[in-house]
């Protein structure tokens, strides 16, 4: 391994070699999708998920969507972190008293574990899509916290650390509805209940198309020596509606807000029958990833708004293409409190 890798390393991911003569940084599983559409009783679609190690197995947090078509969180289990059996009723959110506190919908669950809580960061209905918090010891119990955000956020991911006693979470603000615009934020809270020292981390566009409508964090950062690896989605507009691929950046390991290095090409875009025909066609969503003791990463993704898909890669070769193909945005590079400053 070229890059020293400070977060959680496992023993055991799903992984697959890279196929022989592929140029790609990043490749399918392949037998994707792992979730396939109505995959048990009276769930139409599981997709945008989180999966993380617990107790030797893989859990995760599905956005699963019933035939209403209203989406909710659901929890999941593995051994091989391929194969789920998930829980017949949805999440039942208690608060700090025990009672249940639910949500009308929610979706786009990221999961950070911190020490041995795993917290579980989702866009929910707070009078708008706002950010949710929960915490779990078990994935039985999920207690909810303070709301970090007020209206209108998604795409929260917390860091799995903390800095100088502190948590910082990503976030993108956004509309009610289909968002035409965005960049990722970061926010900092002492105690998960007050956030503030808000900072721009990462705006969108660049040369290319692919990011140029909004872009959004995605799985949670991989602290390695270079930085914070993270990967996120990108979104182009067409005359056919928006479409999702996956980038790879690096911010500074101290200061998050600050971008190291960008890849200004796409890691993974819409090309399968699974990423391109679903409910929403060209999406490919990123929510969550593992690294083993290798270097190797598996990468949990969206595909259509209708399934779970898998790729691999490694921290390596991550970081190499984000360096190689650097491309510097705007003012990413700076802490970002302002994005014009009046001169007097
Ligand atoms: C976004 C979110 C995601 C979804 C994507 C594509 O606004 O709602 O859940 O995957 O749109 O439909």
């Amino acid at each position: 391994m070229k890059y020293k890798i400070y977060s959680e390393m496992l023993n055991k991911i799903p992984y697959e070699n890279k196929p022989k003569g592929l140029n790609d940084v990043v490749w399918r599983y392949s037998k994707n999708p792992i979730i396939k559409r109505n995959p048990i009783d009276n769930i139409a679609r599981i997709f945008n998920s989180a999966v993380v190690p617990y107790n030797g197995k893989f859990y995760g947090v599905f956005r699963a969507e019933d035939r209403k078509t209203l989406p909710h969180l659901r929890v999941g289990y593995s051994d091989d972190g391929i194969n789920f059996t998930f829980e017949d009723h949805p999440i039942d959110f208690k608060d700090e008293n025990g009672n249940s506190w639910n949500p009308y919908y929610s979706y786009d669950p990221r999961v950070t574990k911190i020490g041995d809580e795993y917290y579980v960061c989702w866009c929910l209905e707070a009078h708008g899509p706002a950010l949710g918090l929960a915490v779990t010891k078990d994935f039985k119990t999920f207690t909810r916290l303070e709301n970090p955000t007020l209206p209108f956020n998604r795409n929260g991911v917390l860091f799995p650390r903390l800095f100088d006693g502190k948590y910082k979470l990503l976030s993108r603000v956004s509309d009610n509805g289909h968002t035409p615009f965005g960049d990722i934020f970061i926010s900092e809270s002492k105690d998960l209940v007050y956030w503030g020292r808000h900072r721009h981390v990462m705006e969108r566009g660049g040369q290319g198309w692919w990011g140029s409508l909004k872009i959004g964090s995605g799985a949670v950062p991989i602290e390695t020596e270079v930085g914070w690896l993270m990967l996120f989605h990108g979104v182009c507009n067409t005359c056919n509606g928006y479409v999702y691929s996956i980038g790879v950046c690096i911010l500074d390991k101290d200061e998050p807000s600050k971008v190291l290095y960008r890849a200004n090409e796409y890691i993974l875009t819409p090309e399968m029958d699974y990423e391109t025909v679903g409910f929403v066609p060209n999406v490919c969503f990123p929510c969550a990833n593992l690294v083993d003791r290798e270097g190797r990463v598996a990468i949990y993704y969206g595909s259509a708004d209708t399934y779970v898909s898998l790729a691999f890669s490694t921290v390596d070769d991550l970081i190499d293409f984000a360096i190689s193909h650097n491309e510097v945005v705007g003012r990413d590079k700076e802490i970002g409190r302002w994005e014009k400053s009046l001169k007097h």
